[in-house]
């Protein structure tokens, strides 16, 4: 019985256990891009487990593709350092289409690099993602039953040898057992029994270290704390990096070598906030960017934004390429006026969702196209939004934080949040991050200054289409909201939608 508690102990320890997600609940990786010549659409998917098989499915648009292939490369290796790149294989029945499989053997931040051969030549573009461990994979019940019962087995079957040596094994064949053999036989067995089970309980603390050490590598985002400062009469929004591993920039875990070094701006910006108010309709939603006091502190003007019990989602990228979302609490008290924001690019909102059209105060309005009463969870659900103008026709949209439209998708229990962009779920500077990272860029800073000064220098002269899309899949099923924010002549403005995933 003491062999079956053991053993039970030692299964049990294997249990299950989920952790905040470093994209909260949405784990997988969309891009829609150009390799080259080649437009390219590819899912990322990790297992969430360190080491473990990513499922890369890509698809290639263009004529005469002869190759498409992925290769891990982790952030301070470069190519040399990675691992020679797989051939993705051609899926049968669905042309352009090409799937992958790589083992990421080490957490970090990785770029997994998409080239693709053809006729027009090659082209190659780079994909960031965070692999990390998120969760321990659980012992399935019937498996541990199976260990069990074979565990046992082994053991009855050990002690019948030891027995069977001390007796059988030391009389001549043919002749009876000597006297007392039965006894001497049951003090070896018993013997035999108590080293195996010694042997069982050093294998059980064995088992334990292991899996004590693989928790302690578990990703677990920056602690963070939010609060808001109506001293100067103003409300302002304090959002704090409480972290010590970020305070004293010293990692703890091996994956936190990538999370100390420096914040570099997404999109001109150090930090996306947004705000979700948790107190029911009609929807409150802010989409901020602080701007830091020092390495730890940020703080932006709350604006107009109404009153509530919030969720704070700040998105940081790291030199390194690795992004995070940090999250806090806050409660907003209502303001005295309505202070405007100070960045033009912040933009703050009150309503509800009004079906797939949403109807802006200038009279234009954005519009879900085929929007469906409901999706399936991990279905391809490629997002497309059309902005029009009052008159019907389609507007053209200056740039908003580089690009014609961003999106945000949350689950209504605050257990999933994403921000999406056209080229999917990436960081923009975590993507240039990835690919421009020199062998000579050995010291923290060095990459993120070039960085800033190419966000700089960025250009910001395109007009877009005032229809584009965003690649996604909604991870899980629930009750989702998703914000649709564009740039018009009045500033930017937002859009809310519903979506029921089954
Ligand atoms: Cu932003």
């Amino acid at each position: 019985m003491i062999v079956v508690r053991a053993l039970a102990r030692l299964l049990g320890a294997v249990t299950l256990c989920l952790v905040a997600s470093a994209h909260l609940g949405s784990p997988d990786t969309w891009f829609q891009g150009n390799a080259g010549p080649y437009p390219v659409r590819a899912v990322i998917r990790l297992p969430g487990v360190i080491p473990g098989l990513a499922q890369i499915d890509i698809n290639v648009t263009g004529e005469g593709v002869s190759q498409v292939t992925a290769q891990p490369v982790i952030f301070d290796a470069g190519t040399g350092g990675a691992p020679p790149a797989d051939v993705a294989e051609p899926v049968a029945g669905r042309p352009g289409a090409y799937h992958a499989e790589l083992w990421f053997m080490q957490p970090g931040s990785f770029s997994v690099h998409i080239a693709v051969r053809g006729t027009q030549g090659e082209g190659t573009v780079v994909v960031p993602v965070a692999a990390v461990a998120e969760r321990q994979i659980p012992l399935y019940p019937w498996l541990g039953w199976i260990l069990s019962a074979l565990g046992i087995l082994l053991f009855v079957g050990a002690v019948t040898i030891v027995r069977a040596a001390a007796t059988d094994g030391v009389t001549a064949p043919g002749s009876p057992p000597p006297a007392g053999a039965a006894r001497k036989g049951t003090l070896w067995a018993i013997l035999g029994g108590v080293v195996i089970c010694l042997g069982l309980l050093g294998a059980r603390n064995w088992w334990r270290n292991v899996e004590a050490e693989y928790r302690s590598e578990l990703y677990r985002p920056f602690t963070a704390a939010a609060t808001v400062d109506t001293s100067g009469g103003a409300r302002q929004l304090q959002f704090t990096i409480t972290d010590s591993v970020w305070r004293n920039r010293q990692p703890r875990a091996s994956w936190e070598r990538f999370t100390v070094s420096p914040l570099v701006p997404d999109h001109g910006k150090l930090m996306h906030l947004f705000l979700m108010r948790q107190d029911g309709e009609p929807s409150a939603f802010a989409h901020l960017h602080p701007l830091s006091t020092d390495s730890m502190t940020f703080r932006a003007s709350l604006g107009a934004l109404a009153a509530g019990r919030y969720r704070a989602y700040a998105d940081v990228v790291h030199e390194t390429g690795l992004s995070q979302t940090l999250v806090a609490d806050v409660t907003v008290p209502a303001g005295a006026g309505n202070p405007p924001t100070v960045d033009a690019d912040d933009a703050t909102f009150e309503g509800s969702p009004t079906g797939a059209t949403f109807t802006l105060q200038d009279g234009a309005t954005i519009t879900w196209e085929g929007k469906p009463d409901s999706l399936a969870a991990g279905a391809d659900a490629t997002l497309t939004f059309t902005v029009r103008e009052a008159d019907g026709s389609v507007a053209r949209l200056v740039p908003y934080l580089g690009m014609p439209g961003h999106a945000v998708v949350y689950r209504t229990d605050g257990q999933v949040y994403i921000h999406l962009h056209p080229n999917g779920t990436i960081s923009m500077v975590a993507q240039q991050a990835l690919g421009s990272r020199r062998p000579t860029d050995t010291l923290p800073g060095m990459l993120a200054r070039r960085l800033t000064a190419d966000a700089m220098a960025m250009a910001h002269d395109p007009t877009f289409d005032g229809r584009f899309t965003f690649p996604y899949a909604f991870p899980s099923p629930g009750q989702y909201r998703v914000w649709v924010q564009v740039r018009r002549p009045l500033g930017v403005v937002t859009a809310p939608f519903d979506m029921t995933v089954r």
